[in-house]
């Protein structure tokens, strides 16, 4: 029997919510009370301080219901500062069609302290979150094997939830900064690579966001957002 567990954390600062992190498992039953104690564990310690909430949600799941998808291509463009990989950002995306790159990057450095991700609309710039505070989530994903749980990997989580993510048919692309004040390397991906930025911003600046680039022409918002929160992934490399 496996089990998808969720985890969130956050803080609370003059009456404010502050989303600290989260992490997704989808584990064997044999491994659940080590993986709750260790997502517990981190949350309490977090880089962007120390949780005063942590949910933790725990659901059964049938091995017939995942699907698998093999991780996305990775590559790492080298820039020397955020100036330069928020251009390098914004250059992939108008690769990749969207008439005004400019405008999801300048969204997207205005972003804060949101626990999901802005789904936007490329065709009007309209986003399509029905909760703009929270953002979209995506949840129920995992690898099949070498999971990280005790410390974050923010490479290899990335890469989890980019692959999920790009797999939904109506998402072609994504963009997204670490809200982590230590974690700089931010990423691009289409639904062929996952192209990482040395630099998207500088040390010690604790905003951070994901963009979801959402095409209505391939499927509606509703199926999308269905997909991206319930539906099991695990993925392989
Ligand atoms: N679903 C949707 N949005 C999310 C999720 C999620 N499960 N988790 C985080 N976000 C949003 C939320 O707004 C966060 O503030 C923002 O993304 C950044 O999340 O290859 O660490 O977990 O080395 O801080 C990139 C790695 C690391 C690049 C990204 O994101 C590389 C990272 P964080
Ligand atoms: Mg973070």
């Amino acid at each position: 029997m496996k089990y998808s567990v969720k985890m969130r954390a956050s803080k609370n600062i003059d009456d404010k919510d502050l989303h600290i992190g989260g992490a997704e498992k989808i584990i064997d039953e044999s491994e659940l009370l080590n993986v709750v104690n260790k997502l517990t564990l981190r949350g309490l310690n977090h880089s962007r301080g120390d949780a005063d909430f942590i949910n933790l949600k725990i659901n059964k799941v049938f091995e017939e219901d995942i699907i698998k998808v093999k991780a996305l291509k990775t590559r790492t463009i080298d820039v020397k500062d955020s100036n330069e990989g928020l251009s390098v950002a914004r250059d992939l995306l108008t690769s990749m069609g969207i008439s005004d790159a400019q405008k999801v990057i300048d969204l997207l450095v205005n972003t804060n302290n949101m626990r999901g991700a802005i789904i936007l609309n490329i065709l009007d710039f309209k986003r399509m979150e029905s909760d703009k505070e929270k953002g979209v989530r995506v949840t129920n994903m995992d690898y099949d094997k070498n999971k990280d749980v005790e410390v974050k990997n923010h490479r290899r989580e990335a890469l989890c939830l980019a692959t999920k993510t790009l797999n939904a048919k109506a998402i072609i692309g994504e963009v997204c900064i670490s809200d982590d004040p230590n974690y700089v390397t931010g990423y691009v991906a289409s639904k062929n690579e996952y192209i990482r930025i040395t630099k998207l911003k500088e040390k010690g600046d604790y905003r951070g966001g994901r963009i979801f680039l959402f095409d209505p022409r391939l499927d509606t918002i509703e199926n999308t957002i269905n997909y991206l929160e319930n539906q099991l992934v695990v993925v392989y490399e």
